[in-house]
């Protein structure tokens, strides 16, 4: 019997490393083969799907529960949905949780690198931006996140490498049975 479908949610500040997770994950699970990958990045989903949405917690809210239809729909189809949001409120990943979990399993992956260490790098100088007021509401400067209470694993980007904490994902999954 093919194994259930499952979706991979990452959730951190800007500049984290959920992306480069993301990624290295994806490829990972695409060496296995077996099932689709499909990856739903934060700034992607944006430009194709949020592009009318700003960073109120209304157009944020709206953004994540896109993200988790989207994530939702693989899931049900015994696909690997991996999603990569900032995702900053917690009753809204919990919504999406619910949602994902009536068709298969939800992996909340906390991308722990703190606010000073991402604002230390400011990979996209977005930070000095919000520093100087000309980003408003920027997550974790001047808009709130909610750090995950219990997420399935949490990673910690300043003692790892990428490929490092790529494989605490992959061994998650496999203790989980997914893969
Ligand atoms: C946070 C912002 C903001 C504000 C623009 N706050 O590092 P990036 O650039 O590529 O990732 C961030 C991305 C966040 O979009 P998400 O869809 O992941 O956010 S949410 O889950 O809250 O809907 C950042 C950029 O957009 N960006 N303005 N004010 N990040």
């Amino acid at each position: 019997r093919s194994k259930q479908g499952f979706t991979v949610f990452f959730t951190g500040f800007s500049g984290s490393g959920k992306s480069t997770i993301a990624n290295a994950l994806m490829v990972k699970l695409m060496e296995m083969g077996g099932r689709p990958v499909t990856l739903l990045d934060g700034d992607v989903v944006r430009k194709h799907l949020s592009s009318e949405l700003g960073f109120s917690k209304e157009h944020r809210d709206i953004n994540i529960r896109r993200i988790g239809y989207v994530a939702s729909e693989i899931t049900k189809n015994g696909g690997i949905a991996i999603c990569a949001p900032i995702a900053p409120y917690a009753t809204t990943r919990r919504e999406v949780r619910e949602m994902i979990e009536s068709f298969g399993a939800f992996i909340e992956v906390h991308v722990a690198t703190s606010i000073d260490e991402c604002e230390r790098r400011d990979r996209k100088g977005l930070y000095k931006l919000a520093r100087e007021g000309k980003i408003k509401e920027f997550t974790g400067i001047s808009d709130p996140y909610d750090v995950p209470a219990s997420p399935e694993l949490r990673v910690d980007t300043e003692g790892l490498d990428v490929d490092t904490c790529a494989h605490q994902v992959i061994l998650k999954l496999e203790s989980m049975g997914l893969i």
